[in-house]
């Protein structure tokens, strides 16, 4: 495989170098909004049958490369791979999102999980990137992603997505130390999930902890951030000569900036809820920022695009170590001409902070 890449603004951004212009990708930039993303997932007859097929989820990661001019390829998969492969039984109920069949409830059912072999059940995802590495040809950089341990766990001990997390709530004020068997046991899996990312050619990685922000301020320190923590002191951290950067993303950790600027990562995502002047101001030089347009900005006009972009570029500033993203995913109703709005913007205005 070529280790040459032609454009690397991604990871020199998330390792605060020098560069030309400011790099933009999106969360969940292959999916639902795109018409040839909704045609290939028909055929294919579910969301699942698209990440277990490498062909299929090579197809669906390069589809939004071709639509935009992005400095980023992400991994077309889903972080509930790790829990199905710890045997929890992942399926989709149509229009309902994620479900487990079998949710782990009790220290028996965490005891019993294994940390699963990644070589072998999730060589799906492995065989993935390397095809998609191979076909990107050193266009730009792929991202490999995993959960973090606490996220997963909301999926694992709830059975589905959840507003107010009660088992796993639950379960953290009554039992701690069982939570943290299963958050530990998860970490082990994910570590590994990603260094086997890491083997077969992700370039960057990134940690999503979607759901840290439903934590009690100590409950964050002991479910979510120290287990990020353990992943990131056991990832590869360097490969073919270059530095793999790590992303850490907390939606709704603005509070907790400082602390989690000491997990190790190379950068944090930021949310929209607050600005990245004042982000900027708390992590200092400790690490680069990634985000954070409110994804519903999206839905306006482009001239409120262009305007609204124009606004998180000055609230960085000058120099380097942002890149530019949303806050969280984009929205499945967004027409994809707002999303070339959002890019154009970006590459026509992000320059002039580089000069
Ligand atoms: O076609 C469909 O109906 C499936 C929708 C879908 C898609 C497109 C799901 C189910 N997952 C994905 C892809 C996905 N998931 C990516 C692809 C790469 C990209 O282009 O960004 C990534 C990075 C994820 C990660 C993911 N899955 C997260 C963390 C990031 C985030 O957005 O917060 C979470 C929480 C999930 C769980 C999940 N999987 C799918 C859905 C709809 C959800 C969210 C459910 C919920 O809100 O609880």
């Amino acid at each position: 495989m070529s280790s040459e890449l032609h454009n690397d603004r991604l990871l020199r951004a998330l390792l605060r170098e020098p560069v030309d212009r400011t790099p933009v990708w999106i969360m969940r930039q292959a999916g639902r909004y795109l018409p040839e993303y909704r045609e290939l997932r028909a055929q294919a007859g579910s969301f699942m049958s698209l990440c277990s097929n490498p062909a299929l989820a090579c197809e669906v990661t390069l589809q939004p490369l071709r639509r935009f001019p992005l400095d980023a390829a992400i991994l077309f998969s889903d972080i509930l791979t790790v829990p199905d492969a710890m045997g929890l039984g992942l399926y989709f109920e149509p229009g309902e999102g994620p479900r487990f069949e079998r949710p782990v409830r009790d220290a028996a059912a965490i005891d019993a999980l294994p940390v699963p072999d990644i070589g072998s059940e999730l060589r799906y995802v492995t065989d993935a990137v390397s095809l998609i590495r191979r076909e990107l040809a050193g266009q730009v950089p792929l991202i490999g992603f995993s959960g973090s341990p606490w996220t997963l766990a909301t999926y694992m001990v709830e059975g589905a997505s959840s507003k107010d997390f009660r088992h796993i709530k639950a379960l953290a004020y009554d039992q701690p130390e069982v939570l943290e068997r299963l958050l530990n046991k998860t970490a082990q899996a994910v570590t590994a999930y990603l260094n086997a990312q890491v083997e077969a050619g992700a370039q960057a990685l990134m940690i999503f902890d979607t759901w840290g922000g439903a934590l009690a301020h100590d409950a964050y320190e002991r479910f979510s951030l120290r287990f990020a923590r353990q992943i990131i002191e056991g990832l590869i951290r360097e490969r073919d000569g270059r530095r793999i950067p790590v992303v850490f993303f907390t939606k709704g950790g603005g509070l907790w900036l400082e602390q989690i600027a000491g997990c190790g990562a190379d950068a944090l995502g930021v949310d929209w809820t607050l600005s990245l002047s004042e982000a900027r101001r708390r992590v200092g030089d400790q690490v680069a920022l990634q985000g954070n347009l409110d994804p519903s900005v999206l839905y306006a006009s482009p001239h409120v695009i262009q305007a609204e972009v124009a606004r998180v570029l000055a609230e960085f500033g000058h120099g380097s170590g942002h890149v530019f993203n949303l806050g969280h995913g984009v929205h499945p109703q967004i027409p994809p001409d707002h999303v070339a709005a959002m890019i154009e913007a970006v590459q026509a205005q992000s320059p002039a902070y580089h000069e």
